[in-house]
Order: C-alpha cells, then structure tokens, then sequence
C-alpha cells in the first residue's frame, strides 16, 4: 500500500483538471464521497457499449466515473477490482469511484445480464504510473 501515497504528488496536477468543469449537472447534493481532486470522466452504458470521455489515467489519482445508462440496465465493473456498479436507463448518472494503484489495461465489462451482446461488452483502459 506504501506505493499508493507515492502517488500524491500527482495530486496537485489532477487539481487543475477540475479547474475545467462547469457542467450543468446542477449541484448534486450527497456527493461527498467524490475527493475534489478526481478525474472526472462521462461514461455511457447502451446496448451494448461503453463510451468514455477519457481512458487513460494515472496511479495514485482518483477517477470519478460519472455513469449513465442511456439504454437498458448494465453494470459498470473493472476486471480484478471490487468496482462494480448497477446503472439503468432513467437513474441520474452515478459517480463511481476508483483510485487505481497499479499501472496495466484494465477491462470495464457489464456485469448485470443485458441480452445477446452481453458478452462482448467490455471496453479497456489504461493506468500509467
Ligand atoms: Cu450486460
């Protein structure tokens, strides 16, 4: 775990990155849990793909995977993390967060059932160090 806190250093330059938001999503209340220091990123869940706004990230730097379903009901998951998150279409997007710790490819896949491309819903990111 050690490794982990040599990341915060890259903190400080994730902080200009929030610099940039200004989205209309009208003040969420409850999102306490989100550090004002993630990287936010759009995903979208439809039948049957995943569309991300970024898909590169750095070890140590909080990522805040806002959600949304915009067809059918899916479950947001990282291969070999404990991330997994169900989204359906209609819900305001979630905010899913992940502090990576290790660099690789990772594979976001749909972990609730959603019909015949089910399987094949996966999509990869990249964690550098
Ligand atoms: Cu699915």
């Amino acid at each position: 775990m050690k490794g982990v806190w040599v990341g915060l250093s890259l903190l400080a330059v994730a902080g200009l990155a929030t610099g940039c938001g200004g989205s209309a999503d009208g003040g969420q209340s409850g999102s306490g849990s989100v550090p004002a220091n993630a990287v936010k990123v759009n995903v979208q869940a439809s039948n049957w793909k995943w569309t991300l706004d970024q898909t590169t990230f750095k070890v140590g730097v909080p990522v805040d995977f806002r959600v949304q379903a915009t067809e059918g009901a899916h479950g947001f998951s990282i291969a070999g993390t404990n991330i997994n998150r169900t989204v359906a279409q209609g819900q305001d997007p979630v905010d899913v967060v992940w502090t990576p710790d290790k660099p690789g490819t990772y594979t976001i896949q749909c972990s609730v059932y959603c019909g015949t491309g089910h399987g094949t819903m996966q999509t990869q990111i990249t964690v550098t160090p």
